[in-house]
C-alpha cells in the first residue's frame, strides 16, 4: 500500500505514523504531506527519512489510502480531489462525520458497513470513540435508554500549542493561551465552540450525535457536558446508562471484559480504576467504577479512559485501513 499522511508533522499525524510502524502496516511507500512551510522538510518512519510534500503533489501521486488529520477546512477543500483520482481517504476532522453518505466508523463495531465505494470515510470524535467502545456492547444486551456522559478531557485534544500552555503555566511562564483562561490548576467547562442555538459546546453535540451513528439506533438519549482538565495523558469520562433492561453486575463486567478493544479495570479493593496518566500510549479502552445508580433503576455508572490521541484518533484510522486491506476494499 502506498500511504499518504496528511497533516504529518501534527500531534495525531505523528502517532499515526508511529502505529502503521507498530502494528507493521503493508506500506510500500509512505507519502507525508503537511502545509507549505513544512515541505521540504522530512519526518523519518522505520528508520528511513521521506520528504514531506505539497498536497497538491500528493494528489498526483494517488496513493491508495490518504489519513487526514489535517483540520475540518483542509479536509473539505481537499479529500474529494484525493476521492477523485482513486485514494480512500481516512478523515480525523468533524467535516464529513455526519453526511448521510460518509460512513463513520469505528472498526469493532461497524466495519461491516464499508465497501469499496466508500472513498472518504470519517474517523469519529475521540470523546465518541470511547464512549461508544463501551456503550455498543451493553446496548445490544440490555437496550440503552438514556446516556449521560460528562468528559474531562486532555490538553492534547486541543494540539501543539495547547500543550504548550499548560507546560508554560506549570513552569510559571507567561505562555500565549490556546484556551481563554489558564488551564493549570483549572478546569474548563469548554472544549471546542459554542453553539449559538443550544448552548452546548460542538463537543457535546459530537458525543450526542456520532455515537447513534456509528451504533446505528435513533431511539438513544444522549446528554453531555465536555471539561478540559489540566491532564495530556487521555480522555476520561463520567458515564451514567439508563437500560431497558434489568443487568446483574458481574455480567456487565464480564461482557465488557470480553470485548475486543477493551479492558477492564474495576476493582476498588486494590484501587483499580482506569486513569488517564496511565492510558497514554495505549491502544484499548479502560472500563471501571462499574456500580449500580442507586437512584434510578436499571442504571449504572462508570468511568471510561483512553488514549486520546491513539483510540481515540490514530489507532482507529489506521484499524480502518487495516479493514479496508484485508477485505480488499482498497484498490
Ligand atoms: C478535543 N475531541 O479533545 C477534541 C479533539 O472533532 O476531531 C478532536 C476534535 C474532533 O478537543
Amino acid at each position: 500500500m502506498r500511504i499518504a499522511v496528511v497533516g504529518a508533522t501534527g500531534m495525531v499525524g505523528r502517532v499515526i505514523l508511529q502505529v502503521l510502524e507498530e502494528r507493521n502496516f503493508p506500506i510500500t511507500e509512505i507519502i507525508p504531506v503537511a502545509s507549505q512551510k513544512s515541505v521540504g522538510n522530512t519526518i523519518e518512519y522505520r528508520g528511513e527519512k521521506y520528504t514531506i510534500v505539497s498536497m497538491q503533489d500528493a494528489v498526483e501521486l494517488r496513493p491508495d489510502i490518504a489519513l487526514f488529520s489535517a483540520g475540518g477546512e483542509t479536509s473539505k477543500q481537499w479529500a474529494p480531489k484525493f476521492a477523485e483520482v482513486g485514494t480512500t481517504v481516512i478523515d480525523n476532522s468533524s467535516a464529513w462525520r455526519m453526511e448521510p453518505n460518509i460512513p463513520l466508523i469505528v472498526p469493532e463495531i461497524n466495519a461491516d458497513i464499508l465497501t469499496t465505494e466508500d472513498k472518504i470515510i470519517a474517523n469519529p470524535n475521540c470523546s465518541t470513540i470511547q464512549l461508544v467502545m463501551v456503550l455498543n456492547p451493553l446496548h445490544k444486551k440490555y437496550g440503552i435508554k438514556r446516556v449521560v456522559v460528562s468528559t474531562y478531557q486532555s490538553v492534547t485534544g486541543t494540539g501543539k500549542d495547547a500543550v504548550q500552555q499548560l507546560e508554560g503555566e506549570v513552569r510559571g511562564e507567561n505562555v500565549a493561551k490556546v484556551y481563554p483562561y489558564q488551564i493549570f490548576k483549572n478546569a474548563l467547562p469548554h472544549c471546542d465552540v459554542f453553539d449559538e442555538e443550544t448552548g452546548y459546546t460542538k463537543e457535546e453535540l459530537k458525543l450526542t450525535r456520532e455515537p447513534k451513528k456509528i451504533m446505528r439506533v435513533d431511539e438513544m438519549n444522549i446528554t453531555a457536558t465536555a471539561v478540559r482538565v489540566p491532564v495530556q495523558g487521555g480522555h476520561s469520562e463520567s458515564v451514567n446508562i439508563e437500560f431497558e433492561n434489568d443487568f446483574e453486575l458481574a455480567d456487565v463486567r464480564r461482557l465488557l471484559a470480553d470485548q475486543e478493544g477493551v479492558t477492564l479495570q474495576d476493582n476498588p479493593d486494590t484501587n483499580t480504576y482506569p486513569m488517564a496518566f496511565y492510558s497514554e500510549g495505549k491502544d484499548d479502552v479502560f472500563v471501571g467504577r462499574i456500580r449500580r445508580d442507586l437512584s434510578l433503576p436499571n442504571a449504572l455508572n462508570c468511568w471510561i479512559v483512553a488514549d486520546n490521541l491513539r483510540k481515540g484518533a490514530a489507532t482507529n484510522a489506521v484499524q480502518i485501513a487495516e479493514y479496508l486491506v484485508k477485505n480488499e476494499l482498497v484498490k
